[in-house]
Parts: structure tokens; sequence; C-alpha cells
């Protein structure tokens, strides 16, 4: 069983700054990044890593992209922020831009995902209110178990995850919660006319990759559309090109009234995340009702332009497509009684790993980052791979060998 890898003294010094001095609300894998480009990164002593988590799906355009780089210098160096108090010259071309790409008469620009879901639960509710006629403070909303939407009060209120709620209420009301990929579940819910809004990921990021029967998106949306409550897909993890289509929704064709967008929005170079919606329930939003200091500043505006454009121009989305099939059908040959399932669409993919002789996924995670593939093990047995959606063939099949390699080497 390996319990270490061997760090050089600068990685050590640097881990023990993080341990002594910044909250212990992570554990990271012993390896010290300072450089990125691509589908790859370097830490501190030059050694040379692929990158399997594209920091979770943000940075699905590749590290330090050039054409990304270059927006953000460029915007840097003449405007960066104003607020909203005021115009700016790039935010009606970027809501133009991302309203037109993804279908929608509006988008409310935000920063983080979490605060993109936020937004999405609060016009829902005003929808509810205004639109739907809900009694003043009665909305619910549905979500799924073993959801991840993020970490404010409102959205662990929302979690079935004990350590993402425990000891963080009270929490939020005003949830329903019912099991994934469910539709049962879902028309029994359905049924209580003080629903507003049902809030799902197309494919269960956190919980480990779980993709959901075909066809589960689109009888939900009708069945949503159906009973008068608004579809609301986060599309911060599985979106832009990830799956393998521009949005996972795409797969089955399916129109969310609310789109929650975040991570690879801006290629992972600058907090950007939103929300669209059509007028009849982005309307319900007047001024000084919601906002953030951030939120549609030029800077994000122009680096989210600029990333969607090397997503279109540089045909992400068939990419993950096509290699994620390669990808499983390689991991599937692989032929270890230690990996029980690969699961995913695109390049948003895991393997289980079985526990033997003291091996887990932790110790499989630090072998693949020792052989220069880095993954993050969760749930203690599920490892996650995600690379940039700029990977190659040929990289792709040098990282199955590697994987291969590290998986066989445990015998
Ligand atoms: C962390 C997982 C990924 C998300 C969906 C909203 C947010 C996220 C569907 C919030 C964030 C993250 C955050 C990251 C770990 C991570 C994650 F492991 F939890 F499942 F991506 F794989 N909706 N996902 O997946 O976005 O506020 O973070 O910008 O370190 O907590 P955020």
């Amino acid at each position: 069983m390996i319990a270490e890898m061997n760090l050089s003294a600068k990685a050590q010094h640097l881990i023990d700054l993080e341990d002594k001095h910044g909250a212990h609300n992570y554990h990271p894998l012993p390896v010290v990044l300072e450089r990125g480009l691509g589908v790859h990164v370097w830490d501190v002593d030059g050694k040379q890593y692929y990158d399997f988590l594209s920091a979770y799906s943000a940075v699905n355009q590749g590290h330090s992209h050039p054409k990304i780089t270059h927006a953000l210098i460029e915007q840097a160096q003449k405007l960066a922020l104003t607020s909203r108090a005021f115009h700016n010259n790039v935010l009606g071309e970027y809501e133009k831009f991302v309203t037109e790409l993804f279908g929608f008469d509006k988008v409310l620009p935000m920063n983080t995902g979490a605060e993109a879901v936020e937004t999405a639960l609060k016009i829902t509710r005003k929808w509810g209110y205004e639109k739907k006629g809900v009694a003043e403070n009665s909305a619910k909303i549905i979500v799924c178990e073993g959801n991840f939407h993020g970490r404010t009060i409102s959205i662990v209120s929302a979690s079935t995850d004990p350590d993402a709620r425990k000891n963080f209420g009270p929490f939020t009301p005003g949830y329903l919660t019912i099991p994934y990929n469910d539709i049962t579940a879902l028309a029994e819910a359905l049924k209580d006319n003080t629903v507003v809004g049902f809030l799902v990921e197309p494919i269960q990021g956190e919980a480990g990759v779980y993709v959901p029967n075909d066809g589960y998106l689109k009888t939900c949306a009708e069945m949503c559309k159906a009973a008068n409550v608004l579809f609301i897909a986060d599309e911060v993890q599985t979106g832009i090109a990830r799956t393998g289509k521009l949005l996972a929704c795409d797969h089955e064709e399916v129109k969310p009234d609310v789109l929650i967008l975040g991570k690879a929005l801006s290629g992972g170079m600058y907090p950007v995340s939103a929300v669209l919606a059509n007028n009849d329930i982005m309307m319900c939003i007047k001024p000084g009702q919601h906002g953030s200091t951030y939120g549609g500043n030029p800077l994000g505006c122009k680096v989210a332009i600029t990333a969607m454009n090397v997503v279109l121009d540089e045909k992400l989305a068939d990419n993950a497509q096509a290699l994620g099939e390669l990808f499983r059908n390689e991991l599937r040959a692989i032929n270890s009684d230690r990996i029980t399932t690969v699961r995913g669409k695109g390049l948003l993919n895991a393997i289980i790993i079985k526990e033997k002789d003291g091996i887990s996924a932790w110790e499989v995670c630090l072998k693949l980052a020792e052989n220069g593939l880095l993954a993050k093990p969760t749930h203690g047995d599920i490892i996650r791979f995600a690379p940039p959606l700029v990977i190659t063939k040929e990289q792709l099949l040098d990282c199955v060998s590697i994987i291969k390699n590290t998986i066989e080497s445990f015998a």
C-alpha cells in the first residue's frame, strides 16, 4: 500500500503552508501544480501530468487557452469592473451572444455555480407566486436525492449528503426530495400544486457520474410542462460540450425552462455563471430584486464570449462525443477485476474501483499521479475521468495506457 508520495522539500513546504494557514475544507492529492497548458499541468518540480479532472469540468477548453488568455489580458487592461450601477460596453454584446447561442430571451449573469443555482431558485419562486399564483411563502421546489448544486445554506438545504449538511442548519424550507431517475416519484411529487420547479442535474456529477435512463430528462420536462412547473436544468458541470453536446439536455432535445451554467462558460479563466430563461419567467425579476457586484462585468463577459467561441470553433462537443465512446470502450477492455463499472457520457466518465488488498480508489489515484495522470477519487470507490475536451485521440490513448498499466501494476 502506498500511503504517501515522495514529495520534494519545495512541494512539502507549500503543502505545509496551506495546511497551517488555510481552512481544512478539502483533502487534495499531494500534488502542487504551478503551470498548465492544454491537457497538461506541471508541478513545482517540473513533473508533467495529464489533467483528468479539468478543475471539475471548468477547464473544458484546456489550460491557459491562448485565445482566452489573450481576451482576459486585453480586457483587463481596458476595463474590468463597473458594477451594474452603470452600463458597460461588453455586457450587451455578451447577453446577445449567450442568449442566441442557447436559445433563450434573457440571461442573468452571476459568477459562481452556486450563485447561479441560488438565482434560479429565486427566479422560480418569484415566477411561482407572480405567474402560477401559488400562495405567498408556500412554494416548493422538487430536488433529487444525491444532488450537488453548490454550498450555500439554501442549496445544502436541498442536499441529502450528511457532510454537506451536518451542523449547518437551520435549513431553508420549501424542498421536496425524490429519488433521481425515478419518473413515478416525480409524478407523485407533481401532484402538489404548490410545486413551482424541478431542479435536476442531467447527469449527477458529485454522486459519481450517475447517468439516468435514456428519455428520463425528456419525460421529466414533459411532466413538468403538464403540471405548470418549471424544469430547471443545472448544467454547471454537464454543460459546455462536456457530455458530447453543447448541453447534456441536447441529447434528448430537451429545452429547460431555466438553464443554469457556470464553470466552463469561461474556460476556467475567471468565474462566470449564468441563468437563462424566457421573458415570461425572467421578467418576474425587477430592478433591485437580485444581483451581484461582479455579475456581468466586462472582463467576465469578454472571457466568456471568447471561451464559448473556442468551444464552437474547435468543435469540442464532437470531440467529447467521439473520444468519450473510445475512452469507455478502451477502459472496458482492461482486464482487471479491480474495475467493476465504467460509465459516463462524452468526456464525463467514472470508474468504480473494488477495494482489494488495501488498494482503494485513493491509492489508485496516487499511483496514477506517479504515472503522470491526475484524477480525484470520490465516495471512497469512484474515480472521475474528465480531461479537457481539447484532448487528441493520440493523447487519450496514451492516457488509457497509463490507466491500464497503473491498474495492472497492482496485480
Ligand atoms: C468543489 C463535485 C464536481 C456542480 C453543479 C453547481 C455547482 C457544482 C452540478 C456549484 C459544483 C463542484 C464544486 C467542487 C466539486 C464539484 C464537483 F465533486 F462536487 F461533484 F464538479 F464534480 N452545480 N461542482 O457540480 O458550482 O459554486 O462550485 O462554482 O470543490 O466543491 P460552484
